[in-house]
C-alpha cells in the first residue's frame, strides 16, 4: 500500500453554510471535489497524524463511496484510528454521542440532512469538534480558507474496507474500527429516560407511528421503540434507509410527512406520531388531531423535562435560535432560568452547552436537543415526549392545551419561498436592511413597527461575533416577522419568513395559525415586497 500525493487546484464555492458543506451529489462526485474538501479539513484542524476520528453518514447516495475515500485519505494523513458506523451509517446525534463517548478528536458526518438524496439530489459533509458539536465559525472559516489555497491531497492506494462487519481492521498504519451505529446512542437514551415507564405506556395499548422517511433513524427507532420499549411491530414506518429516501424529501414537516399527518388526523388516529429527517437530528411531533409546532415543542419540553430521570435536577437555562418563537423564553422566565437567543444553526449552541449555561436548546426548524450531545437529536425529543406522556398520563392535546392556558399561545408559522433567483432574494433582504432605520413607527396593515434590526450575536462564553443573521421586525409586544435566506440549499435561494403572534387569552387558543397570523403575514409581505420582487403569490412550504 502506497501513499499517493495528488496535485490539485482550489475549487470555487467550498464554503460551509448553516451546517457544513452541501452541494449537488453530482458536484460532490466530481474528481477532486470531496478530496479537496477533506484534505482542507485535515489541514485546517490538523495535523490529524496520530488522531482518532468518527466517520459516518445518513446512507444517502455516494455515502459508501465517500467513506472509502475518506478512510484512505485519513490513513494517508497518518490518522491513528477511524471509528465508522456499520455500513457507513451514523445518525448525526449518534455521531456526536460516539465522539463524546470515545473521546475522539472529532468526526466527519456525511449528510445533506433534510435535502433530498440520490444521484440528482444533494450531498454534504461537515466536521464536528472533539466536544461532539458542529465546528464553530472560526474553524469552518479556516477550512474554507484552506480550500482556496490547496495544492495537493494525500490518499492511500488500497482496496476498499469491508464496512458490513463490526470489528477492527487496518488500513496502512490506521486502525479502522467498524461499530454498531446504534449501541452507544441507545445506552445514552437508556440513562436519560424512564424506559420502564415508557414500556408500561406501550403495554397499556398506547399506539404510536414513527415515520423514519427511509432515512437514517430507521435502525435507531426500530431498535429502541420496537426492540426495547415494546412498541408493536409496524410502529416504525419507512424504516429501511435508502440511498434516495425512496424519492422522498426527508424533511419532517406537515408538507413532506403528509402521510403521517393524514393518519394522525383520521378518525381512528394513533395516540402519538413523530418523524425524523435524513440524518436523524430533526423531529416532528403530532398528537391525535393536533400538530405541535417545533417552537411549542421546545417550550413544552423545557417546562416538563424534569419528569425524565436524566433531568430530574431541573435545567440551567434554555437556548433558542432567533427565528424560533418566544414561547420558550416564557417558560425560562417562569422557571427563573436564563433564556438565550442565538443565530440559526446548532453550532451556536455549543459554547452554551459546554459552559453549562443552557440545558435544552431548540430551533423552529424541528430541531430540539440537550446537553446529552452537541447536536439536535430527533429520537431524543420523541423519547422525551414519550417519557412525559407516560408520567403525566395526558394526551398530546391536553399537554399542549394546558401549556397554552398557563403560558399563552404563540401562533407561529414559517413560510418558505424556494428555488428563487439568488439576486432577487438577496435584493429583497438588502432592501429591508437599507430601510431598517426608518421602519420604527411605520404602520403597515394595521400593525405598527416598534423595532427593526439585522440580528447580530456576541457569544456570551467565548465572545465571538456573528452578524447579518436575519432581519427582525417587531410589532409591539405581540407580533414579529423575521426574514432570512437559507444557508443549507444547493441551488438558487430560499427565502424564509418567520411569523408569530402571542395570544394570552385561552378563549382564543383554538384558531387556525394561518388565520390567526393573517395580519402579520400581510404586513410581512408588504414590508418586504415579496409579491413584487419575487413574483410569488404564495409560499412553497408553510410549516
Ligand atoms: C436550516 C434550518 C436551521 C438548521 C439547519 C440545519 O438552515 O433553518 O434551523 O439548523 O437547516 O439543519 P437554513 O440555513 O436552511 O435555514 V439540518 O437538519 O439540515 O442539519
Ligand atoms: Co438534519
Amino acid at each position: 500500500m502506497q501513499v499517493k500525493t495528488v496535485t490539485t487546484t482550489p475549487i470555487e464555492g467550498q464554503k460551509p453554510g448553516t451546517s457544513g458543506l452541501r452541494a449537488r451529489t453530482r458536484v460532490f462526485m466530481q474528481p477532486g471535489y470531496l478530496e479537496n474538501f477533506v484534505q482542507s479539513i485535515f489541514d485546517a484542524v490538523g495535523p490529524i497524524a496520530g488522531k482518532a476520528l468518527v466517520l459516518g453518514g445518513d446512507g444517502r447516495f455516494f455515502n459508501a463511496r465517500a467513506i472509502q475515500t475518506i478512510l484512505k485519505m485519513a490513513a494517508a494523513n497518518g490518522a491513528a484510528r477511524m471509528v465508522v458506523g456499520r455500513d457507513g451509517l451514523l445518525s448525526t446525534p449518534a455521531a456526536s454521542a460516539v465522539i463524546r463517548h470515545l473521546k475522539t478528536d472529532g468526526g466527519l458526518i456525511l449528510s445533506a440532512s433534510h435535502n433530498p438524496g440520490g444521484e440528482d439530489g444533494d450531498f454534504g459533509l461537515k466536521y464536528n469538534i472533539p466536544a461532539g458539536g458542529p465546528a464553530p465559525e472560526s474553524i469552518t472559516g479556516a477550512i474554507h480558507a484552506r480550500t482556496r489555497e490547496i495544492t495537493e491531497y494525500r490518499i492511500l492506494e488500497a482496496p476498499d474496507i469491508n464496512l458490513s462487519a463490526e470489528g477492527e481492521t487496518r488500513l496502512g498504519e490506521t486502525v479502522v474500527e467498524v461499530i454498531d451505529p446504534v449501541a452507544i446512542y441507545a445506552d445514552l437514551m437508556r440513562r436519560l429516560f424512564d424506559f420502564d415507564k415508557i414500556r408500561g405506556l406501550f403495554a397499556s395499548g398506547f399506539r404510536m407511528r414513527f415515520d423514519a422517511m427511509h432515512a437514517v433513524t430507521g435502525p435507531y427507532a426500530t431498535a429502541i421503540l420496537e426492540g426495547e420499549l415494546g412498541a408493536p411491530g409496524g410502529t416504525v414506518l419507512n424504516a429501511v434507509p435508502l440511498p434516495d429516501f425512496a424519492g422522498g424529501h426527508p424533511d419532517p414537516n406537515p408538507v413532506y410527512a403528509a402521510a403521517l399527518m393524514c393518519e394522525m388526523f383520521a378518525a381512528d388516529a394513533p395516540d402519538f406520531g413523530a418523524a425524523s429527517d435524513g440524518d436523524g437530528d430533526r423531529n416532528m411531533i403530532v398528537g391525535r388531531g393536533v400538530y405541535v409546532t417545533p417552537s411549542d415543542s421546545l417550550a413544552v419540553l423545557a417546562a416538563n423535562i424534569h419528569l425524565a430521570p436524566g433531568y430530574a435536577g431541573g435545567i440551567a437555562g434554555v437556548a433558542r435560535s432567533m427565528p424560533t418563537s418566544r414561547a420558550a423564553d416564557r417558560v425560562a422566565a417562569h422557571l427563573g432560568v436564563p433564556a438565550f437567543e442565538t443565530p440559526t444553526g446548532w453550532k451556536f449552541f455549543g459554547t452554551l452547552l459546554d459552559a453549562g449555561k443552557a440545558t435544552i436548546c431548540g430551533e423552529e426548524s424541528a430541531g430540539t436537543g440537550s446537553n446529552h450531545v452537541r447536536e439536535k437529536d430527533g429520537l431524543w425529543a420523541v423519547l422525551l415526549w414519550l417519557n412525559i406522556l407516560a408520567v403525566t398520563g395526558k394526551s398530546v392535546a391536553e399537554i399542549l392545551g394546558d401549556h397554552w392556558a398557563r403560558h399563552g399561545r404563540d401562533y407561529y408559522s414559517r413560510h418558505d419561498y424556494e428555488g428563487l433567483d439568488k439576486a432577487a432574494a438577496e435584493g429583497l433582504i438588502e432592501a429591508l436592511r437599507a430601510r431598517l432605520g426608518s421602519l420604527p413607527g411605520t404602520e403597515v396593515e394595521g400593525l405598527t413597527v416598534t423595532a427593526a434590526d439585522d440580528f447580530a450575536y456576541t457569544d456570551p462564553v467565548d465572545g465571538s461575533t456573528a452578524t447579518g443573521q436575519g432581519v427582525r421586525v417587531i410589532f409591539g409586544e405581540t407580533a414579529r416577522a423575521v426574514f432570512r435566506l437559507s444557508g443549507t440549499g444547493t441551488e438558487g435561494a430560499t427565502l424564509r419568513v418567520y411569523l408569530e403572534r402571542f395570544e394570552p387569552d385561552p378563549e382564543r387558543h383554538g384558531e387556525d395559525p394561518q388565520r390567526a397570523l393573517a395580519q402579520v403575514i400581510r404586513a410581512a409581505d408588504r414590508l418586504a415586497g415579496i409579491r413584487e420582487r419575487l413574483g410569488r403569490d404564495a409560499p412553497d412550504v408553510r410549516t
